[in-house]
């Protein structure tokens, strides 16, 4: 009993006392092209003579960090060593759909996932993490998460503090929930820090511009940072690249999934210490971590002011950096008329942080629904519509994107990069632009959700298919593929299914919500009537026995 109560008042004394007593752990950095990561159960103390059960790569809690090279032929082999099965996903990269690691793609225990992909993304800090159906959260919180360093020649060329765990630091921002026996509790807000697995963690840091790379790898909640001498700070990087131009700020909020990359001058701090805050008091309720009600999502860093992590200023480095560049990457957007379309999602329900029946289009995931379909080299706009009555981090897996516009604004200078995050809040509308470029998905899809893993555990996720865009009718060669015709149509389409018998079929428009299905009888020649539909453009799906076969047609 005696343990727990010392416990407890550890605790309790979190917030108030802001005594940062341990150094930051810095997770051991993996370089070359050829990686294994072993997931295995583990244990840790985070507080003396208390042990947390814990999940691990390669060690007790979190995993190494990663680095690779854009252009790089890279491969992982995932040993699953969990009692369970798992998935691990590679947030941010753009690889193909079998190596992303969705739920779809499980590693059962004692066996071994061979990832390979070459690397195709511009210098960013992304991360993996499980994503196995409804228990994400619960293998994240366990310590299942890791950071990747992506470098490139661009990046290279800047004069940019990049010394990892001297002047480039990484910073794995997660709040934890413990039980009376000191183990974690699967929930959307904890109560107390881990900062890359530490608890009240100072950093010595030479006195000089650092880089910090900061990961909101929490379940639920959303930091709103700043120093606690309100200095300011220069963000130089979103989710997937560098920033066009170095942006100075005293705050950054970072949803979960969000990746920030900040430049804290610390030239004049020798012998002092600052400490990194979320500034929660300034939070709306609406952000989870702004609101002190709620079921699920009681805590006592909720709307409050903490403190993250203490920066302490030592001696300079031999070489230091000491100035950075204004300008920073060059960044060319697609242009909003080059899209084919624009695919609107609107995410749903009502409910608080830890739960609700938050949903996207007011559909649950289903593992065996492909929400929309997709054509190769598209460029699309995503229209994401928060009608619900929470701020919730939407994250789509393949490609990076360019912020359009949120609420008709045009995007800050922070999201003026590439992401694959972004918060939208209550009432906003946030449209961005993408190209499904190098992957065509097979068997697999690719998956968009809440990066709230609470609620993208229950089901506020989606998945979509990236095809080929179809030929026209007449480059088809007979026999390799049905015939579709007449196209367009204003009342039947008729199908030639000599060779392969076509038994089902299935019409959807193009943002993936069906419109028509149905069976066929097996005949020579058949044709479905579609004169119900309205006008447009709409994606058939043809079902042989083995294959399926995708058209677009025209109805007028
Ligand atoms: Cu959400």
């Amino acid at each position: 009993m005696k343990i727990i109560y010392v416990f407890l008042v550890l605790l309790a004394s979190e917030v108030s006392a802001q005594n940062f007593i341990n150094p930051l752990a810095i997770p051991p950095a993996l370089t070359g092209n050829h990686f294994q990561l072993n997931l295995a159960p583990s244990s840790k103390q985070f507080y003396p003579g208390i042990n947390t059960n814990t999940l691990g790569f390669n060690g007790d809690y979190l995993g190494p960090t990663l680095f690779i090279r854009d252009g790089d032929s890279v491969k992982i082999d995932v040993v699953n060593g969990l009692v369970g099965e798992t998935t691990v996903h590679w947030h941010g990269l753009h690889i193909p759909s079998n190596m992303d690691g969705g739920p779809h793609t499980i590693i059962h225990p004692n066996t071994t996932w061979n990832v390979g992909f070459k690397v195709r993304n511009r210098a960013s800090t992304c991360w993996y993490h499980p994503h196995p159906h409804m228990e994400t959260a619960g293998q994240v919180t366990l310590g299942l998460a890791g950071l990747i360093i992506v470098n490139d020649e661009e990046e290279d060329a800047l004069n940019l503090p990049r010394t990892y765990g001297l002047d480039d630091f990484p910073v794995v921002l997660q709040d934890r929930k413990y039980d009376a026996n000191g183990n974690f509790l699967i929930e959307a807000l904890g109560d107390s820090m881990l900062v890359n697995g530490t608890a009240k963690p100072f950093l010595d840091c030479p006195s000089q511009m650092i880089r910090l790379r900061i990961l909101n790898g929490s379940n639920a909640r959303i930091y709103n940072l700043g120093f606690s001498d309100n200095r300011s700070f220069t963000i130089i990087a979103s989710d997937g690249s560098l920033l066009p131009e170095a942006y100075s700020t005293n705050r950054a909020l970072l949803a979960n999934g969000e990746r920030v990359e900040i430049i804290v001058d610390l030239s004049n701090d020798k012998d002092n210490s600052v400490v990194l805050m979320s500034y929660g008091s300034e939070l709306p309720n609406n952000i989870p971590g702004g609101s002190t009600v709620g079921m699920n999502g009681n805590s006592i860093l909720n709307k409050v002011d903490f403190g993250i992590m203490q920066l302490n200023g030592l001696s300079q480095t031999t070489n230091p950096v000491l100035s950075i560049p204004t300008t920073l990457s060059a960044h060319t957007p697609w242009s909003a008329a080059s899209a084919a379309l624009t695919r609107r999602k609107e995410l749903t329900g009502q409910g608080s942080v830890g739960m609700g029946n938050f949903s996207i289009n007011n559909q649950l995931f289903n593992m065996n629904v492909i929400n929309d379909t997709v054509f190769l080299d598209d460029i699309e706009i995503w229209e994401i519509a928060n009608i619900s009555n929470l701020a919730h981090p939407f994250h789509i897996h393949d490609v990076p994107f360019y912020v359009l516009s949120r609420n008709g604004n045009a995007p800050a200078p922070h999201e003026k990069g590439l992401k694959d995050v972004i918060l939208v809040r209550p009432n906003e509308t946030v449209r961005f632009i993408t190209k499904f470029e190098n992957y065509t998905t097979g068997e697999t899809p690719y998956m968009y959700h809440c990066h709230n893993l609470v609620h993208e555990d229950d089901g506020m996720m989606g998945q979509f298919i990236v095809i080929e865009k179809p030929v026209s009718v007449s480059e088809i060669p007979l026999a390799k593929k049905p015939l579709l015709y007449p196209n367009p149509t204003n009342k039947k389409l008729y199908f030639n299914n000599e060779d392969e018998p076509i038994i089902s079929f299935l019409i959807f428009d193009l943002t993936g919500k069906t419109a028509l299905e149905g069976t066929i009888k097996m005949e020579k020649n058949n044709s479905i009537d579609v004169s119900l539909l309205e006008n447009g453009l709409y994606i058939m799906k043809l079902k042989s026995a083995n294959k399926t076969y995708h058209y677009k047609f025209l109805k007028e």
